[in-house]
């Protein structure tokens, strides 16, 4: 029956996606229009629970009324002013989020990618001015199969030949290391032109890759005893996603850079940062790096809700909580179908299952047998299924959840 609302039919949002949208992306066949906490509505009023949290920019959960209430009321009284003048809630922000996470200075931006270009670029200021090396010679250690983001540079970094092909020319003073090989790592650490090596505490394009207990701590060490920045890029595996506030944390180790991003807003707006003492960013002058939106108000407020949030509601203690539930949960699924579940991993709320190649269903065709049964999860290298829900998820909702997933690998 025709409804009295002008809502768009499911069919027609994604016809016109497809027709007038850049073909970038390949999106499950649920258009959403509405989200509250864990989960989020089609055009049809039909009711998921949200198993990506938009790549874990919603630790805090959709919607979340702090945060957007936040948003609403700066919005209402000042949004931008540029960086030409100062404006009266970037200090406030400034002096919040590096108390929060131990350093003497940030330096806001708004996407991911930006604050890792930003990261990138500081490496190299410092790599010639404190650390003496030789013009145009600073090299950047990064890991295998990372996933820093879409901009040249980046993707420069990247060995996905989707994410490359036809890209180039690349970002010479790039050199990649195996993931969690330490060994393989000292090897190239002790080259005099390293400035820095960035990495993924935990990887998540790549599958929700964990590192062996010690592996950054070694890393660390590494860099420490070589004069090289140790740059953590915890944009998505920050924030309470792994069952502490940072992925590094389970290795107690606190990184020469610290790159945020994603639920640093909760979702509502891009906001992006990078935290560094005063003598790693200090070396960065006035006019050499910036943003139009970088640190503007309605940014500041945003950041300092999300980051509230994440405490008062001590969302940390419950990734970790709920995530080893998760984690075992998916292990009895796994043992009972062995033959379709090639393995289960994760830390926190960020898990994986990976399906067996060889079997004739895919994680796609899991992901929509999923979809139908009221929880969204997006597969990723075509065998692996990522479960990251916002961190708001409770223990009841979780279990409801692990049977959806349980009947649908049953099914199969
Ligand atoms: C997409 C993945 C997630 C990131 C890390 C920087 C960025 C990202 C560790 C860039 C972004 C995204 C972007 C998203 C898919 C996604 C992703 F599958 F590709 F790996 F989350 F799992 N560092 N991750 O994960 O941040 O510029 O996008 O704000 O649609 O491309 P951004």
């Amino acid at each position: 029956m025709e409804t009295m609302t002008n809502k768009i039919s499911a069919q027609k949002a994604i016809e016109l996606e497809d027709k007038y949208g850049a073909h970038n992306y390949h999106p499950l066949p649920v258009v959403l229009e509405r989200g509250e906490g864990v989960y989020v509505w089609d055009v049809n009023g039909k009711k998921y629970f949200d198993f990506l949290a938009a790549y874990s920019a919603v630790n805090q959960g959709h919607c979340h009324p702090k945060i957007v209430s936040a948003l609403i009321e700066q919005a209402q009284k000042l949004t931008l002013t540029s960086r030409a003048f100062y404006n009266d809630s970037l200090g406030e922000y400034e002096k919040f989020i590096t108390s929060y996470f131990n350093y003497d200075k940030v330096l806001p931006m708004n996407t991911g990618a930006e604050g890792v270009e930003t990261a990138l670029k500081l490496a190299r200021k410092w790599a010639y001015e404190k650390k003496g090396i030789a013009e145009n010679e600073a090299v950047i250690i990064v890991c295998k199969n990372n996933f820093h983001g879409r901009t040249i540079s980046i993707i420069s970094a990247s060995n996905d030949p989707d994410a490359r092909h036809n890209f180039g020319p690349f970002t010479p003073g790039i050199v990649a290391v195996e993931y969690n090989n330490v060994t393989a790592f000292a090897e190239l650490v002790t080259n005099k032109n390293v400035a820095a090596f960035l990495i993924e505490p935990v990887q998540g394009e790549a599958g929700v890759i964990v590192p062996d207990e010690g592996y950054l701590k070694k890393c660390y060490e590494l860099c420490k005893a070589n004069n090289v920045l140790f740059i953590a890029d915890e944009i998505q595996s920050g924030l309470g996603r792994t069952g502490k506030l940072l992925a590094c944390d389970h290795d107690g180790i606190h990184p020469d850079v610290l790159i945020l991003g994603k639920a640093l807003s909760g979702g509502t707006y891009p906001v992006s940062a990078v935290l560094a003492s005063d003598e790693i960013m200090l070396c960065i002058k006035p006019g050499q790096h910036g943003s139009t939106y970088g640190g503007n108000p309605l940014a500041c407020k945003v950041g300092i809700a999300a980051l509230t949030v994440l405490k008062e509601e001590k969302l940390v203690e419950n990734s970790e909580r709920l995530g080893k539930l998760l984690l075992n949960e998916l292990k009895a699924i796994q043992a009972s179908y062995p033959e379709l579940i090639k393995t289960v991993r994760g830390k926190g709320l960020f898990c994986a299952m990976v399906i067996h190649e060889e079997h004739d269903k895919t994680a796609w065709e899991v992901c929509i047998e999923l979809m139908k049964n009221g929880l969204l999860a997006k597969p990723t290298h075509g065998d692996t299924i990522r479960f990251a829900p916002p961190l708001v998820i409770n223990e009841e909702q979780l279990m409801e959840c692990v049977a959806i997933v349980r009947k649908v690998i049953k099914s199969f």
